[in-house]
């Protein structure tokens, strides 16, 4: 089957024929029908992190299932899946207290893809951007079947994770004023988010014109394009001089997260989304925290509970209550993998989608 590979970084994925191991127990094989490109995947190629190459990228996928491991109970062939990344264990103190987004499983998962006698990473366990994966039969949630899966496939990572920051991480209520800096296809997510929840004033922040435009189809109130206005200018100005009551950094900057945490009022709270670069450092006048009580908070994966969260999106989405065509912007094939790559960081796309199927 073919798949994406990065074996070395900042030179292009290539597409190669990968073997996949049949699923074993308590795995399932999915067929992936589509798989979103987000800024994550990105970040492997351009940046050192700890992944080990040769790896499969992407972590944004939803598929049919083709064939069960023994002792499978969650999901049996045909069923619709959009595929959670990430260990998913159930069994680790993290899973037991409700935040599997942090899961940190006693064992790793076994190899399950190999070019002849090379092993290939699985990036964050699932490796979407490939015609079929195996994962755990803990990382696959079962969604309704009327469901379109290829926009579906964006639940499973950047529609979670915006509206997740909003409503799980942040609980956002009703009539507050939210400011999102960087509306590409996560904060895009969390300007809807903070619309789903009633936020008065949603205020969004990027540095280019047509993603502000996408913003405001997505529910902003009042946008802000930050190469040409100073943003916690601008955000107090647009908020009676205090400062917002919730600040999203979607981007991964040091220089914008301290930005949302000026940018919210006394006992407001700035939630960082955005993957900042390994080592990256970030200095501020730890005295705001007494004096203004303000929150700095990490949001990973929207908080969510992959099983619990995903089937509601999507009814969400069926209902016509939250819009996910709006945000695919462009489609593309598997082997167009890095001229989507070059779309996103262009700023050409809200999200683009590999189409698998
Ligand atoms: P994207 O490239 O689609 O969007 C980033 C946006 O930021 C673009 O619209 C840019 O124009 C904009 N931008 C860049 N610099 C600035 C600036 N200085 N001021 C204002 N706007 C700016 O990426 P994405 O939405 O796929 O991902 C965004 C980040 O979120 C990225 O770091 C990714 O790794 C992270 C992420 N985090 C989680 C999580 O669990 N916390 C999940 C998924 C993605
Ligand atoms: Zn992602």
């Amino acid at each position: 089957m073919k798949a994406a590979v990065l074996y070395e970084r900042r030179t292009p994925l290539v597409i190669e024929d990968l073997d996949l191991v049949p699923p074993g127990p308590g795995e399932v094989e999915v067929r992936l029908v589509a798989s979103g490109v987000c800024h994550s995947d990105l970040h492997h190629v351009q940046r050192d992190t700890p992944t080990v190459l040769p790896v499969v990228l992407g972590h944004e996928g939803a598929g049919v299932v083709s064939a069960v491991g023994a002792n499978v109970t969650r999901v049996k062939p045909g069923d619709h899946v959009i595929i959670a990344f990430g260990a998913k264990c159930g069994e680790c103190f993290y899973c037991v207290r409700g935040m599997p987004y942090l899961c940190t499983p006693a064992n790793p998962a076994r190899p399950r893809l190999a070019r002849g006698n090379q092993t290939i990473n699985q990036f964050l366990e699932v490796a979407t951007y490939a015609e079929r994966t195996v994962v755990s039969e803990k990382n696959v949630v079962k969604i309704r079947d009327d469901a379109p899966l290829a926009v579906c496939s964006l639940i499973a990572c950047g529609v979670t994770t915006g509206i997740g920051a909003v409503i799980n991480t942040a609980k956002v209520e009703p009539g507050s004023n939210v400011l999102v800096i960087g509306t590409g296809g996560v904060g895009l997510n969390v300007v809807q988010g903070a619309r789903l929840a009633g936020a008065a004033r949603i205020i969004a922040v990027d540095v280019r014109d047509n993603k502000l435009e996408f913003a405001r189809a997505m529910g902003a109130t009042h946008l802000i394009n930050a190469e040409k206005e100073d943003v916690v200018e601008r955000a107090k100005a647009l908020t009676g001089g205090y400062g917002v009551d919730y600040a999203f950094e979607v981007i991964g900057n040091p220089k914008t997260i301290l930005q949302a945490y000026e940018s919210v009022r006394k006992g407001g709270v700035a939630v960082v989304v955005g993957v900042a670069d390994e080592n990256a450092d970030l200095t501020f006048k730890p005295v705001w925290m007494m004096r203004q009580a303000k929150t700095l908070m990490g949001c990973a994966y929207g908080s969510s509970r992959p099983q619990v969260d995903f089937p509601k999106l999507v009814d969400l989405y069926m209902e016509g209550r939250i819009k996910l065509d709006e945000l695919v912007t462009r489609r593309f094939a598997l082997d167009e993998i890095n001229e989507a790559f070059r779309a996103m960081e262009a700023g050409e796309v809200a999200r683009g989608i590999l189409d698998l199927a």
